[in-house]
């Protein structure tokens, strides 16, 4: 291995080392459809909320159109989302929870 080959994996190991993950926001958008009860029920089951922070999110995505649910690294974010689209999906409601860098 070269001189400047084992400095750059040495800056690498550091970055890997001392770097935070990047974090992703996971976000629910509004639609005309998805009850009310049913977000709420998604916000306690798959993000953690009791029903006041809950409906509090709700509320914001329903009058704003978008809100955070969370915030996580890549891989527990796409999980979350995969988890919340399946469940929307069962149910037959048209819920949308995208991710986005933070
Ligand atoms: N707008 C929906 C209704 O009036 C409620 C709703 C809130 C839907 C948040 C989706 O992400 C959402 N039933």
């Amino acid at each position: 291995m070269t001189e400047s080959n084992t400095e750059a994996v040495k800056l690498a190991e550091d970055k890997v080392k001392h770097e935070p993950p990047p974090l992703y926001k996971i976000l629910l958008l509004n639609d005309d459809f998805t009850p009310m009860e049913f977000v709420i029920e998604v916000l306690k089951l798959f993000f953690s909320m009791n029903q006041e922070q809950a409906t509090r999110i709700m509320l914001k995505v329903h009058t704003e159109g978008v809100g955070v649910c969370g915030i996580y690294p890549s891989d527990i974010a796409s999980t979350k989302v995969k988890q919340v689209v399946e469940f929307a999906r069962k149910n037959q409601h048209p819920l949308r929870c995208v991710m986005e860098e933070n």
